[in-house]
Formats: C-alpha cells, sequence, structure tokens
C-alpha cells in the first residue's frame, strides 16, 4: 500500500479514509513550527499562507498504524514502509554549516531506521532570496550546505537525489521535510527541456542544487517545484502570465510519454492528471493571474493552491508542483 496525501482546511481535523493512518500532517499557515498534533501525529507548520486566504494542511497517510517521534527542532513518522522526518533550523547569520549539520542527522536518521530510499524533499527558505552576513544570496549559502550533507549521505552521485521543492517562506529560518520509503525503489526523471538542476553552471552559485525534476514511487509520480526555466535560464523576465504558462508546459513535458519514455518509464501522462498542486506566487497580487493560467491549461475541476513566497531567484514569479496519483489514490 501506497503512502498517499489529501488537503483539507485548517479547520478540518484530520481523519484518514478507513484502514489508513495519519503519518504526517504539514500546514501552511502564518506560523513556523513543529508540534505534536491531535491523536500525536507530527504537525510541520510554514507560513506562507495568503494573507486573509484560506490555511490548509497538507495529510499525509499510510496503511499501517505509525510509530511518532516529536523533538524540539525535529520530529519523524513511520510505519515500516514509509519515512517521515521533518527539520527547522532558526535564523542564521551563514546557513551552510548548519545545514549541513541538520541534513546530515536527517540522512542519518533515514539511514539508522533502515528506509534505503528519499524518494521527495521539501525545502522551505526563509529570506530566499536575501543576502547572509556574509554577502552569498540565502538560496546558495543553502544549496551548499544541502550539497555537502549529500555528499555525506551518497558521495559524488547524482543517481539518488530526489525530486523537491525549494521555495522562500514569509518567515525567517529553514524548515524542510522527506519522505523515504523502504522496500521502493524510486526512479528519478529529469525533464529534456531543463538543464538537470544538479548540472546547473557556477554563474547561479558555488554549488549546484541537489533535486531531480520528478521522482516515481509505486505508480506516483511526484513533480518538483517547476518554474519558468529553459536549459539553466529564466525566460520571461516580468511577464507572469508567460511564466504560468511555461512553468505548465515544462510540467507538460516532464510528465509526457516523450520524456519518459527514454528514462524508462512506461507511462505518459498530461496536465489534467496532475493532482496535490500547490502554486507559490511571489506578487500576491498575482495571483488573479496565475490562476486564470491554470484554469485554462489545468481544467476548473481540479483543486489549486496558492501561496504567496518568493522564489530562489530574484526574476522568477512563480513555481508549480504537483503529483500524477497512481490508480486508486481517489484525489
Ligand atoms: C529551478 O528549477 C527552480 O533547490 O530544492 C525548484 C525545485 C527549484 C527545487 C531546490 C529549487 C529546488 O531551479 C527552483
Amino acid at each position: 500500500m501506497s503512502i498517499r496525501a489529501h488537503f483539507i482546511p485548517v479547520a478540518q481535523s484530520p481523519h484518514p479514509e478507513r484502514d489508513r493512518h495519519v503519518l504526517a500532517t504539514v500546514t501552511y499557515g502564518d506560523t513556523a513550527g513543529l508540534s505534536r498534533f491531535q491523536h500525536g501525529h507530527p504537525d510541520l507548520t510554514i507560513p506562507m499562507a495568503v494573507t486573509g486566504g484560506d490555511a490548509f494542511r497538507e495529510v499525509w497517510t499510510v496503511a499501517d498504524r505509525p510509530r511518532w517521534v516529536l523533538r524540539e527542532d525535529n520530529a519523524y513518522a513511520h510505519d515500516g514502509r514509509h519515512l517521515f522526518v521533518a527539520g527547522l533550523l532558526p535564523e542564521q547569520d551563514v546557513y551552510t554549516p548548519p545545514v549541513r549539520d541538520i541534513y546530515e542527522k536527517a540522512f542519518a536518521l533515514v539511514n539508522h531506521l533502515d528506509y534505503g530510499h528519499i524518494f521527495r524533499m521539501w525545502n522551505f527558505v526563509g529570506d530566499i532570496v536575501g543576502t547572509n552576513a556574509e554577502g552569498m544570496e540565502v538560496y546558495q549559502d543553502f544549496v551548499q550546505g544541502r550539497a555537502q550533507a549529500f555528499h555525506t549521505y551518497m558521495g559524488d552521485s547524482t543517481a539518488q537525489l530526489p525530486a523537491a521543492t525549494g521555495i522562500g517562506t514569509q518567515g525567517r529560518g529553514i524548515a524542510f521535510f522527506l519522505l523515504a520509503t523502504r522496500r521502493g525503489v524510486p526512479r528519478h526523471i529529469e525533464n529534456g527541456r531543463q538543464t538537470s538542476a544538479y548540472h546547473y553552471p557556477d554563474q547561479y552559485g558555488p554549488k549546484s542544487p541537489s533535486f531531480a525534476r520528478a521522482t516515481v514511487l509505486d505508480d506516483t509520480l511526484y513533480v518538483s517545484g517547476t518554474a519558468s526555466i529553459l536549459g539553466h535560464e529564466t525566460v520571461h523576465h516580468g511577464d507572469v502570465r508567460a511564466q504560468t504558462r511555461e512553468t505548465l508546459d515544462n510540467i507538460a513535458h516532464l510528465i509526457s510519454r516523450e520524456n519518459l519514455a527514454p528514462q524508462g518509464i512506461d507511462a505518459g501522462h498530461d496536465l489534467k492528471d496532475l493532482r496535490m498542486i500547490k502554486a507559490y506566487v511571489r506578487h500576491e497580487g498575482d495571483i488573479p493571474a496565475v490562476r486564470a493560467v491554470c484554469e485554462e491549461k489545468l481544467g476548473l475541476g481540479v483543486e489549486v493552491k496558492y501561496l504567496n513566497v518568493a522564489v530562489c531567484r530574484d526574476d522568477l514569479l512563480v513555481e508549480i508542483e504537483g503529483l500524477v496519483p497512481a490508480r486508486g489514490w481517489d484525489l
């Protein structure tokens, strides 16, 4: 039985469908923190909701009863098949060493608990396009620490880097969560329209970002945060509608048979198959424009959650993620 997710309003209690259990929740709201929720599962809260908008909660469910562990700055939950690990790092002058440290601890926990593969990560970076105490961009500072931790965990190979989102928040400091599998074997996917992030040239920073464009696990395709980037370059500067279209075209190609078949995945999807969609929008006032393009390309029936945060390059106005669920997810 695979891991699954759904969204609920914050005012609603997470109750999984029959015979499933809540592994953990992530709340997209207006504070930052890790807490124990209801019967005991960890909840990671990230400040990124739209002003006066509907904060929501992402509920991750699994087949077996999980064990939950919550500490001051990290938490984990696992049911023998899937593992959730979350961490919080307060604001720092320089992020590389402490980011390396908390990510190394998280990866060590993945190994210690005997979950073989990380298949999806979310990285929430406060003040992402700001500069640190030494004048380095916060995102680049973060990327460097994360790269060092991945190097400790898996060496020079990029073959096991998972799908990820790297995005701003309305707060300070860094939060993250990862999902790992014990028995499943994830397949990591690149996008023919985009340079692999781990091969970005050094004009963007001393280390390239550690993530894959998508990961397939148990017939579910997890789509990384995707932006208006062709090759490694931002396109459509200053035009949020065009950036949203390009972003969705990037995702459409990523999940298409044309892109998947050469990478050994016997599947082909289109944008109408996408679920659990989040659109991160830099300027709150751009949300209606992003919504209009999403409704045109994704259809009116599918739920898209809009969040108001900065993206990792100053010239990116929007970033979008989602997943294509395996049959039976019922989303
Ligand atoms: C990009 O394609 C946009 O650093 O974890 C997207 C997904 C982005 C993940 C990350 C960054 C990350 O480069 C930014």
